[in-house]
């Protein structure tokens, strides 16, 4: 790469044949509307569908969009080898059934103040639209809940869309232990824990289709990794 990009776009991707095309097509096309240097960074695992096939016709096609492959389906394993694997001086963390250049917009423009270094897209946070459904806004709710209780989040959301300085995170991206859904809730709780700066906007919540992972299988990973956070954070100090 001949020189760091502003920004990288850290996307996960599964089983996304349907939408992955069109969504990194809409994507690029809008970042290059603003004028920004940039690089892509799709981390795909373990897709049963044409979803890595797409992303090598992609990145073939432009070298700004990078495809890394490894084949065991995990969320936060694929986020954390995403950050990673990002040269941007800024990165934002998108879903590839989000895309919210809202989201974008803002979250660039609150991090000109160099005094903040994480910002967090928040479903819950007062001004915030979600449109999905009763039950999977209840778990968001539920899943906060729980961390504020357990782990003093302060917060109102940890999963979804994030914006950040990319050397300012590094280290703490490099000391969380948990992947799968939890991952997410680590990395702002470790960021909020050790100080660095962190602002939550309320975002617009518009999902390009349906959710395709079934909320209950997802409880007991869930579960498992916040017990094991609250651990590895409270119990044995290593925040
Ligand atoms: N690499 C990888 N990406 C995943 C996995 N599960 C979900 N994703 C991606 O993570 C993002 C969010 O997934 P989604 O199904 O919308 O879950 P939601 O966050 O609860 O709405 C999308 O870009 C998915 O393609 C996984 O196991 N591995
Ligand atoms: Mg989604």
């Amino acid at each position: 790469m001949a020189s760091a990009p502003q920004l990288s776009v850290v996307i996960p991707v599964y089983n996304e044949a349907s939408i992955v095309a069109s969504a990194v097509g809409e994507l690029a096309h809008a970042l290059d509307a603003r004028g920004l240097s940039w690089e892509m960074v799709l981390a795909e695992n373990g897709s049963r569908d044409e979803t890595p096939e797409i992303l090598q016709r992609l990145s073939a096609a432009d070298a700004r969009v990078r495809f890394l492959h490894v084949e065991r389906p995990n969320y936060g394993a694929a986020l954390k080898a995403g950050i990673l694997a990002a040269h941007g001086t800024l990165v934002v963390c998108d879903e590839i059934d989000l895309g919210d250049l809202h989201f974008y917009d803002a979250a660039l423009d609150v991090l000109k103040d160099p005094k903040v270094d994480l910002v967090v897209g928040s479903k819950a946070a007062r001004g915030a639209v979600d449109r999905r459904p009763m039950l999977r806004r209840v778990a968001t709710r539920v899943h906060n809940g729980l961390l504020r209780l357990l782990l003093d989040f302060q917060g109102t959301d940890t999963h979804g869309l994030k914006a950040f300085r990319r050397e300012r995170l590094l280290p703490v991206v490099e000391a969380c232990v948990v992947d799968r859904d939890v991952f997410a809730s680590e990395l702002v709780i470790r960021a909020w824990r050790a100080g660095l700066r962190v602002l939550e906007i309320p975002i617009e919540l518009r999902e390009k289709r349906k959710p395709t992972i079934n909320l209950y299988k997802r409880v007991p990973n869930v579960l498992r990794n916040v017990a094991k956070l609250v651990w590895v954070v409270r119990l044995k100090g290593g925040a």
